[in-house]
């Protein structure tokens, strides 16, 4: 305490007894130290933080006049912010007088602090001579001071600005929401920026490669998956945060997945271009020469591989013929398949548990009578060639034929028939059909005596409908490199013989087409021949008595010799198959198309994959 201060201070405090002495003494007081005592505050830097876990977040500011006068300290609100009677303290000397402290003029405790108040407070033992004066900022956690006074001898001096700092920029914090998380592949979303902080930029980033800036971002995701989705955004100060949402957007696949255990699919169109007409159950081979996805993911005995329709979960019957690292010959049965449209199936692989997926006999319909596709050893265990119909008309090789006999055909494997004494017998019969369709790819080293290719004539007088090619026969007009197909039986063949020829040492698909009522005598014209997808040129065959369709075959199919002339196929043969029915030309075409060049027929997609 300074000397002389008591007497200065009592000098002052003369003639207050009561409320209008008290009034009158603030009024002068207030006059007094406008010239003496200012606080500026709110301008700078908080010099205090009494409590100081966080921060303020928003310091008031404040110009106020102090002045302690006869034991009465005034304060009076000069400028700046109102204050809430709630959101400050008023310490004297270090202690919260904030209670004491009544508006001046107020009838009615005060709640706010507004410019051209003045707060007193006359504390109880007089004289005192209070030192000092803090205002503080409280908003219950925290404070700053706001004003501080030091008060000298007998009036105010020594006030002490004390700055209070700028309200620091609130960070900013990266958030969002969206109004969906799932759906079905295409999927719309509308992101909605939910960040705090004032951002003013913004950078999405959707988990699918898709970016964008705009605050409220919508985006289609166009492929399934699980995508994780940031947003980064930045203040006007520069300050930024990024919030990451893991796993945020589930598209799911479109169409469906067949089944949670199968991990990958890709399509396969079948090109409209490849197709002739609308065929049904059309029998369509894939063969993949190395799929390397197959490879990666499908079980290495193939089990896993199945297909389905467009809708990716129907089911379709399909054969493996082959499949080894990758490499994939496959036949599935397509329900239709049209020169309007391509045709899109699915195969699904990737189940290491997978039972075998196959249904063989299923890709066949009804109407074929046998299919082989002459890809096994001939010097195995008889019967060595397999039937892949249900009807199970397997083939036994015969004329020694070893393993190297079994050679890269047209559609994998096929045989390698020496021209001496190979070929294969089966027990199926031609059995009093009237319509019928023997079809194979043959590849010949020399046609210039007639070979049969498939008959049922036995030994005996079957009336068997035989596909041959080479040459003329005692009785035919067939040419070298020409087709025929024919009733053959002793002393009679009828049927026709095509003066378009194939040439030597290349692939050719050959089909024989015939059809007639029962009852009818059977002649040339009701013979087709088509070569590599196309109906062949042809001349008419008639020697001996025509029979009466039906026709039945006698002793079992042969396929690669004539028993009656002891002849035998001088070519590699492969796929064969007998039909009790009528193949269309369009039929016929759009087999060749697939199986002459497979990869032109349908285009693979690329690996889809979906954990569900
Ligand atoms: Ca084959
Ligand atoms: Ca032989």
């Amino acid at each position: 305490m300074k000397p002389g201060h008591t007497g200065k201070t009592d000098r002052h405090h003369a003639g207050r007894s009561d409320g209008t002495g008290h009034q009158a003494a603030v009024s002068e007081l207030i006059g007094a130290i406008v010239l003496t005592a200012v606080i500026v505050a709110g301008v700078s830097i908080v010099g205090v933080v009494l409590w100081s876990q966080p921060p303020p977040l928003k310091v008031p500011s404040l110009t106020a006049l102090i002045s302690n006068q006869s034991c009465r300290i005034g304060i009076y609100h000069d400028g700046g912010d109102v204050l809430d009677r709630q959101a400050f303290r008023i310490f004297v000397d270090g202690a919260d007088q904030t209670a004491n402290f009544q508006k001046k003029g107020a009838t009615s405790p005060w709640t706010m602090w507004v410019n051209g108040d003045t707060l007193e407070y006359a504390p109880s033992t007089c004289p005192q001579t209070p030192q000092r004066v803090d205002i503080v900022s409280n908003d219950g956690t925290r404070a700053a001071v706001i004003a501080t006074a030091f008060f000298g001898s007998y009036q105010p001096l020594g006030l002490t600005p004390t700055p209070t700092p700028p309200p620091p920029a609130p960070p900013v914090v990266a958030d969002f929401t969206s109004n969906t998380t799932s759906g079905t592949a295409p999927l719309a979303v509308q992101f909605n920026d939910t960040s705090t902080g004032l951002p003013v930029s913004w950078s999405w980033s959707f988990g699918d490669g898709g970016i964008s800036n705009v605050q409220n971002a919508s985006y289609t995701y166009q492929t399934h998956g699980r995508y994780p989705v940031s947003l980064t955004v930045t203040n006007a100060s520069g300050g930024s945060n990024t919030m990451i949402k893991t796993d945020y957007i589930t598209a799911t696949p479109s169409p469906s997945w067949y089944s949670c255990s199968w991990s990958y699919r890709k399509n396969i169109t079948i090109q409209h271009s490849q197709v002739s007409g609308t065929q049904s159950n059309f029998p369509v081979l894939i063969s993949l020469g190395s799929d390397p996805d197959l490879a990666a993911h499908a079980r290495s005995d193939g089990y896993d591989i199945l297909f389905t329709s467009s809708d990716g979960t129907t089911k379709l019957s399909h054969e493996i013929e082959k499949y080894a690292s990758g490499a994939l010959v496959a036949w599935v049965k397509v329900p239709t398949v049209t020169s309007s449209a391509d045709t899109t199936i699915i195969m699904y692989y990737g189940y290491a548990g997978s039972p075998n997926q196959q249904d063989k006999n299923g890709v066949w319909d009804a109407n074929y009578n046998a299919v082989w596709h002459l890809t096994e050893d001939p010097s195995g265990a008889a019967p060595q060639m397999l039937d892949s119909t249900s009807n199970a008309y397997h083939g036994t090789s015969a004329g020694t034929m070893t393993t190297s006999d079994q050679v890269t055909a047209k559609v994998n494997g096929g045989l390698d028939f020496d021209g001496s004494d190979d070929y294969l017998s089966t027990n199926y019969v031609q059995n009093g059909v009237t319509a019928y369709t023997i079809e194979a790819w043959i590849k010949t080293s020399t046609t210039s005596m007639q070979r049969v290719i498939v008959h049922d004539r036995g030994s005996g007088a079957g009336r068997s409908l035989t596909l041959s090619i080479g040459g003329t026969y005692p009785g035919g007009p067939g040419v070298a490199g020409g087709v025929g197909y024919g009733v053959d039986s002793d002393s009679i063949y009828i049927g026709r013989y095509s003066t378009t020829t194939v040439n030597n040492n290349n692939w050719h698909h050959l089909v024989g087409v015939w059809t007639a009522p029962a009852g009818t005598a059977i002649a040339p014209a009701q013979f087709s021949i088509y070569i590599d997808g196309t109906a062949a040129a042809t001349t008419d065959a008639t020697v001996g008595t025509a029979p009466l369709s039906p026709l039945t075959g006698l002793g079992g199919t042969l396929i690669g010799r004539h028993s009656p002339w002891n002849t035998y196929l001088l070519s590699i043969i492969d796929e064969v198959r007998i039909s009790n029915t009528v193949r269309t030309a369009d039929w016929i075409a759009t087999e060749y198309n697939n199986q002459n060049s497979p990869s032109t027929f349908y285009s693979l997609g690329s690996q889809q994959q979906w954990t569900c």
